[in-house]
């Protein structure tokens, strides 16, 4: 592949900051435009955003060297890209600089190949799997219906409550039920950053309850995001208690990223005792990188991984994270961020990797809900 012009634009996020969106356009005139998310909790390992303006300027420095060569697979670019940065932790180049160019040249290729993204995705992650042969899913998904922590308003310290649906519908369903109920009490149905409920007052038990009252044999997820509890001054919750008491089928960041004895602690306990049927799933502690998903994997800390492209920066280290944890028989969840665009990439990076599960936030705001409407159109 050759690439004929690159061009990055400051745009907004759905914080209403700033964040960018490159287009790479190939020689054949097939193009890709990919913006990049941010994260409100992040993980103290993630790679290195630099300002999107500054971004910008970055591009324009290196896109001679990125137009004046061939690229034969998304690898070879990506390659490139690492070694142009130079550095670790991608603060060279910026790690959203690096990913807003490794998604848009994704889906420029994809074009030129005549396939969608995620059947190029398929490809590159399944090359001995014929794309006719391939049998595409609907990944499960951990639908946000309450929030609470750094993303929320209310009282509550932990940041995302879930139900993990198999259906939109269903998802929806809930979502608006709580929300009638909400009503009915005189609470407020502003939303948070992710486009759910966060109401005043209400603690971690009271939200548990209230989703609790509107499953119909469904389970929770719950995102902790406990590396974020030290610095606001709040304490942890009992797991003990929200476990025996609420169905809970997925845990994520019940530890903070530095606790890596409690969690391995607690996934002895909970994995032996529950037979299994925890997910204990770690996303600050691992933050896409594949270095530390080994760690993990090797300090059985847990059975799922959370996946953010913009957490590595690269398309290519992220299927190389997805690959490991699916040849170890961890989960993957490919997931949206606090703030987020309307890029709808992580769907088809969902489908086209077979990941398992797919966090995507509330079934509201347009960020949010680009994504779901890509997987129905994807697997209708
Ligand atoms: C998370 C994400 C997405 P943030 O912690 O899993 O919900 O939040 O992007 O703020 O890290
Ligand atoms: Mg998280």
């Amino acid at each position: 592949m050759k690439i004929n012009s690159i061009k990055t634009r400051v745009i907004l996020n759905s914080a209403g900051a700033k964040t960018i969106e490159t287009k790479v356009t190939l020689s054949d005139g097939s193009f890709g435009v990919a913006s990049v998310p941010g994260g409100i909790s992040k993980g103290k390992s993630e790679v290195t955003s630099i300002e999107p303006i500054e971004s910008a300027k970055r591009v324009g420095e290196i896109s001679e060297k990125l137009t004046s060569r061939e690229f034969d697979s998304q690898k070879e670019f990506d390659s490139f890209l690492i070694e142009l940065d130079g550095t670790s932790d991608k603060s060279n180049l910026g790690g959203n600089t690096m990913l807003s160019l490794s998604v848009a040249f994704c889906k420029a290729c994809a074009k030129a190949e005549g396939l969608e993204t995620y059947q190029y995705i398929h490809n590159i992650h399944n090359p001995e799997k014929l794309l006719s042969e391939a049998k595409f899913f609907m990944p499960r998904m951990m639908m946000l219906i309450l929030e609470g922590g750094l993303h929320g308003s209310g009282g509550a310290t932990i940041q995302e409550f879930m139900a993990i649906v198999e259906t939109i519908d269903r998802g929806v369903e809930i979502y608006k039920s709580v929300k009638n109920e909400l009503h009915k009490l005189g609470q407020s149905t502003n939303v948070g950053a992710e486009g759910a409920f966060s109401p005043d007052g209400y603690d971690n038990e009271q939200i548990l309850s209230l989703l609790n009252g509107y499953l119909h044999g469904e389970k929770i997820a719950l995102d902790i995001a406990a590396s974020s509890f030290s610095e606001a001054g709040w304490e942890l919750p009992d797991y003990d208690v929200i476990l025996g008491n609420y169905p809970v089928e997925s845990i994520e960041d019940q530890y903070g990223e530095d606790d890596w004895a409690n969690w391995e602690l607690f996934a002895r306990e909970k994995l032996s005792n529950m037979k299994n049927k925890l997910m204990i799933v770690t996303d600050d502690l691992t933050t896409t990188n594949p270095a530390i998903l080994e760690k993990a994997i090797a300090r059985e800390v847990g059975n799922a991984i959370v996946v953010k492209p913009n957490q590595i920066g690269t398309v290519s280290e992220t299927l190389q994270v997805i690959k490991m944890a699916q040849n170890s028989t961890w989960k993957v969840v490919i997931s949206h961020r606090g703030t987020d665009t309307n890029d709808d990439f992580i769907a088809d990076l969902a489908i086209g990797s077979g990941a398992e599960f797919v966090k995507f936030g509330a079934p509201a705001r347009g960020e949010r809900v680009a994504k779901y409407n890509r997987l129905t159109e994807i697997i209708g």
